[in-house]
């Protein structure tokens, strides 16, 4: 469809200078799509490089992540390859997204900063272990901090001191260096040490439970029944090591 359009033209030196032109439609879409085109262009352009920094951070998070995952699929190797068994059941990761990096740093109470969430939050990286035997968990613990360059930064021992859930790991953050192309970064990553048993009760009660508001007399009759199943865990933790302990014994005769 054709018509005919006024067009302005502001001209170098000053003025206006009507025109008419004659425009179709189809022009004025084809227009409309690459000024579109353009003003999505700049604006992702602008949102990268506002978002770069902390994209960067995450990166860094990321490559510390997998330098520990190695570390213990490493250890499972040289293990299986000594004893013959392995002492890890699986290995699974997690990196928080920026939603939840935030939403940690509002309940913490502390400032939307990089330099603030890289000082207070250890659990950016998460690597999981999962063991068949308790013991395993301390023996993999003193491997992983036997290597020179993991620090050990704070750990809290669910195990031995169960959560009033019942929730029961052991939880290390570590320090490890990543290199980069400006040099050597440490970053913080939490492990998180568990056996099979205190996995499952865990990944239930995290999804029946963990930070979930239900009424008062419901949850307090539920996290009754989710003790007693922690309990149950524990217990079969114990006879299995035991069962273990007493294998290995058998065998040393032998
Ligand atoms: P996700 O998705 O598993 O990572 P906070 O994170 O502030 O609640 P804090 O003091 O930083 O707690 O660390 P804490 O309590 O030592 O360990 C937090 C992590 O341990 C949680 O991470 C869970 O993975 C696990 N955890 C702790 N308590 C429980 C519990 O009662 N039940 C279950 N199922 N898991 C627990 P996130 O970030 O909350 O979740």
């Amino acid at each position: 469809m054709l018509f005919s359009w006024k067009v302005f033209i502001t001209l170098k030196r000053g003025g206006y200078m009507i025109q008419d032109k004659i425009v179709s439609l189809k022009d004025i879409e084809e227009k409309k799509r690459e000024l579109t085109q353009k003003m999505e262009k700049q604006m992702r352009a602008r949102l990268e490089s506002s978002t770069y920094p902390l994209r960067a951070l995450l990166s860094y998070y990321r490559s510390a992540m997998m330098e520990v995952e190695t570390k213990f699929k490493v250890l499972d190797e040289q293990f299986s390859l000594s004893y013959d068994r392995n002492p890890i059941e699986s290995i699974s990761t997690r990196l928080k997204s920026i939603d939840q990096i935030y939403d940690k740093a509002r309940r913490k109470g502390i400032p939307i900063s990089l330099k603030s969430i890289e000082e207070n939050i250890y659990d950016i990286a998460g690597v999981r272990v999962v063991c068949p035997f308790e013991k395993d968990i301390y023996m993999l613990r003193s491997s992983i901090l036997n290597h020179d360059d993991v620090v050990l930064f704070e750990e809290r021992d669910y195990i031995k001191n169960p959560k009033e859930s019942g929730y029961r790991s052991l939880h290390l953050i570590i320090e490890v260096p990543i290199y980069l192309e400006e040099g050597k970064r440490q970053m913080k990553v939490e492990v998180q040490l568990r056996t099979m048993a205190m996995d499952q009760w865990a990944s239930l009660e995290h999804r029946l439970m963990y930070k979930k508001d239900l009424p008062d007399d419901i949850a307090k009759d539920l996290r009754k029944k989710l003790l007693e199943c922690a309990e149950l865990n524990r217990k079969l933790d114990m006879i299995m090591q035991d069962i273990k302990d007493t294998t290995d014994l058998y065998l040393a005769d032998d």
